[in-house]
């Protein structure tokens, strides 16, 4: 095992230690804090006590140089030399006060932030649903963990989207979605199975686990989309691309856009590759 594999499985098994602390700290922390983050978002209590569960735990692993997180405007600086991880430490946190599922997602770049999406090494997820379960890419495939405690246990390994698609979920007002997309959505609405939490990390699990397609895609009153490259376009494009489907960002694989800003928002299309050819060359 090379030391940046080695260095990474240290990355996801502090991440995996630190879910079981943040799905308990959840409770009592299910309402707003003072303050917004970064993107101008609400947070929640649980939003920043995960942020800092796990800079804390993360910033302190020998070989990561930086974190950062869609809870902080700037990023931490750990060390000399090392990896780089970007988390959202908790996505969906809005579905905390109807106690629906909700997530965390992290990626590790070899290189300092922000980076490009073909810079990453591993990316993953945790699921606090009713098991809590952990997903990670690396090394070409798609691992799927049941977390219990400090237990890690491999439920699934080499997870790959079915060929066959099932679900979709398209986030956004639909008076704001553009002639096209809303023209692509409609074919979409005949032909699969609308499932949609609000939570884009359990919208995305239903995609790899069923097959099909989510979408927040860009918006006429938001052309950017409402979802960060940095802390969910990246890690989930590469998740989703190792397991056999594709990521967009309407013209391109997510993966390939060039970061302008950590916080930067990026229209989001992930789910089966016919699917996602098919919308680009509907937004085309
Ligand atoms: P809307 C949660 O707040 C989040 O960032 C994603 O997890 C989710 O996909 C999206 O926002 C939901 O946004 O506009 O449907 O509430």
């Amino acid at each position: 095992m090379t030391n940046v594999e080695s260095l990474t499985e240290t990355t996801v098994e502090t991440i995996a230690r630190s879910a079981s602390k943040i799905h308990q700290g959840l409770v009592g922390r299910r309402v707003t804090a003072d303050e917004e983050n970064p993107s101008g978002e609400t947070q929640f209590r649980a939003d920043v006590f995960a942020d800092e569960l796990l800079a804390d735990q993360l910033s302190a692993i020998d070989g990561v140089a930086q974190y950062a997180s869609e809870e902080r405007s700037e990023i931490v600086d750990c060390g000399i030399d090392g990896l780089s991880v970007a988390v959202d430490p908790i996505d969906g946190s809005s579905n905390l006060r109807s106690n629906n599922t909700i997530g965390t997602v992290f990626g590790i770049y070899n290189e300092p932030l922000p980076a490009p999406g073909d810079a990453l090494v591993t990316a993953g997820y945790v699921l606090y649903g009713p098991i809590t379960t952990m997903t990670v890419a690396r090394g070409g495939t798609v691992t799927e963990y049941e977390l219990s405690g400090s237990e890690r246990t491999i439920v699934r390994d080499d997870v790959t989207i079915p060929d066959e698609p099932s679900v979709y979920g398209f986030g956004g007002r639909v008076p704001n979605w553009t002639d096209d997309f809303r023209k692509y959505a409609h074919e979409i609405e005949g032909e699969l199975e609308l499932h949609y939490s609000g939570a884009m990390i359990d919208d995305v699990n239903q995609v790899l686990i069923d097959g099909g397609i989510f979408a927040y895609p860009a918006l006429t009153d938001s052309p950017e989309g409402k979802l960060r490259l940095q802390f969910e376009g990246n890690p989930i494009g590469y998740i989703i691309e190792t397991a056999g489907g594709r990521s967009s960002d309407g013209t391109r694989s997510l993966l390939e856009v060039k970061p302008t800003d950590l916080h930067a928002r990026t229209p989001f299309y992930i789910g089966n590759a016919d699917l996602i050819n098919r919308l680009e060359s509907a937004l085309e």
